[in-house]
């Protein structure tokens, strides 16, 4: 560490693992930092059967600033070991990376572990690059670094960072995401024989930041972040494929504002992108932001994503540390050619005190005696009819709560409602109602929503509560959103207007996988 400090590194470094563990709204079985700031997730892979999780991170404090690689570590993708800091900024006018070292990936150049991360000096990122050890937990910078100077000549760029890199013939392939002001979003297609010297090869694919009203929750920004690229039909990056089977993802951004995860669905072939579809990756919008995925060797496309805060800024840094990593999920795609997410299985091992209840009508409001807790996953099968809704409210703070859940009467009690309607036509809805989540009025608690489709009426539906993070998938459909409850309440029900039937419920308090505080610097 440098002597270095911000304004908002108020609280002393020695005591944000303490707040951090003391903080009743600290998921307890997400990935979170010891403490202090955690954003986007970085170098996802399995590397000789491990699986690598690195991160942004900054452990003065709660807040973005000199941003470190944190690292950690799995062989199951639940239980994670923290490893030491994998980068830090290196001080000194000509350094590419003193002002930190932001997101990236992790490639195999023929057995040696690489980084390409975006250094930052001043305003500017740049593509540097890093050597590890054979065991990943030792980090050389390239001397070469940055090992891309600039951004395309001539080109007015919004900003201009993040990396995907991957392995086409027998030579190296990097996207860098940017933005051309006035246009739209863009990610820069590069070449090189050795990670080291890129030649440019153009723009893969420009959006447009004017073909939607810049309010709507699939408007694209005017810049990408965290651009990734792969194939999610059969065969692999870069042989043809289908004319939908590639996905790129990105995250909209304008003018420091992290907006949303959107990925387009087309064909990239050559050194461009033919566009099919643009598609919302999660309805939960900034709250599952900056997605990086990776093939694990079970061949499975796993992603992870940063879960931010809906607190103030203020708020973080009292409390010591702020972000959360999501629980792994695989993507693969569905019959409509969307991507479909489900939190890998390795989850259910936490799983703990099963409670099943049989099929049953629901009518009215009813609170699940058996179930309680604000530690859950939640897996129901539910039968909608034509013009029903089916709703599931979580986290409430007392019996009052039911007249809230039936939408009728507000009350004073805290409860977070996730709510399936199923139209009289093809239009289904998922909606998260976090209007009476909290009641600190200082948190965000505007509603999320987005369409499913309920195939004959039916919906899967799982839901994972971990205090302030909660994961929803339904049928397939992630909706990810942070909520601070004020009352500790944690009791479940549900409720119905018109007819809707329950097939299964099945519930779990789901087991923490930290056992105590951890050291900043493992
Ligand atoms: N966060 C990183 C950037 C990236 C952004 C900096 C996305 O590299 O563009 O911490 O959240």
């Amino acid at each position: 560490m440098t002597g270095l400090t911000h304004p908002l590194a108020t609280v002393p470094q020695d005591e944000l693992v303490i707040r951090a563990e003391a903080d009743p709204h600290r998921p307890r079985f997400h990935f979170v930092s010891p403490a202090g700031w955690l954003n986007d997730p970085n170098g996802v892979s399995q590397w000789n059967g491990t699986y690598h999780l690195f991160y942004q991170y900054n452990p003065e404090g709660a807040f973005h600033h000199r941003i470190l690689w944190g690292h950690a570590t799995s062989t199951d993708l639940v239980n994670w070991t923290d490893r030491p800091v994998a980068l830090e900024p290196s001080e000194g006018p000509d350094s590419p990376d003193a002002d930190g070292c932001w997101s990236g990936v992790l490639v195999n150049d023929g057995g040696t572990p690489t980084l390409v991360y975006s250094g930052r000096h001043g305003e500017r990122e740049l593509p540097c690059v890093a050597v590890g050890s054979p065991d990943l937990l030792t980090w050389t910078k390239a001397p070469e670094n940055p090992v891309i100077a600039a951004p395309p000549a001539g080109v007015d760029v919004t900003a201009y960072r993040d990396h995907c890199v991957w392995r086409e013939g027998s030579s190296w392939r990097q996207l860098v995401g940017s933005g051309i002001r006035g246009r739209g979003g863009t990610a820069f297609l590069y070449e090189s024989a050795d990670l080291r010297t890129w030649d440019y090869i153009g723009p893969l694919f420009i959006g447009d930041a004017a073909s939607v009203d810049p309010a709507a929750a699939d408007w694209e920004g005017t810049m990408w972040e965290c651009v990734d690229l792969f194939r999610a039909g059969p065969g692999s990056l870069g042989d043809g494929g289908g004319p939908s089977d590639d996905v790129l993802v990105f995250s909209a951004w304008d003018d420091g504002d992290t907006r949303h995860p959107l990925y387009w669905t087309g064909r990239y072939s050559g050194d461009s992108f033919e566009p099919a579809a643009l598609h919302r990756l999660d309805y939960g919008g900034r709250h599952f932001y900056a997605p990086q995925s990776f093939i694990d060797d079970a061949g499975r496309r796993v992603m992870f994503g940063w879960l931010q805060e809906g607190r103030t800024d203020e708020a973080m840094v009292e409390a010591g540390w702020s972000g959360v990593m999501s629980l792994p999920r695989v993507a693969t795609l569905d019959d409509q050619g969307e991507l479909a997410f489900t939190p890998v299985p390795e989850v259910e091992t936490l799983r703990r005190d099963h409670v099943r209840l049989d099929p049953q009508g629901v009518a009215g409001s009813e609170v699940l005696a058996e179930v309680a807790g604000n530690q859950l996953d939640l897996e129901l099968d539910v039968e909608l009819e034509p013009g029903s809704v089916f709703r599931l409210g979580i986290l409430g703070s007392s019996a009052d709560s039911g007249a809230a859940l039936e939408g009728t009467a507000p009350g004073s009690a805290e409860e977070t409602v996730i709510e399936v309607s199923r139209g009289t036509g093809s239009d289904s809805w998922l909606r998260l109602d976090r209007s009476r989540s909290s009641l600190d009025s200082s948190v965000d608690a505007e509603e999320r929503s987005g369409p499913v489709i309920l195939a004959a009426g039916r919906l899967h539906l799982r839901v994972l509560v971990d205090r302030s993070a909660v994961e929803i998938f339904a049928n397939g459909k992630a909706l990810t959103a942070r909520v601070y409850p004020t009352l500790g309440g944690t009791s479940v029900r549900f409720a119905a207007a018109g007819s809707v039937r329950l097939l299964q419920l099945d519930a779990w308090r789901m087991e923490g996988i930290f056992s105590g505080p951890r050291p900043l610097f493992p």
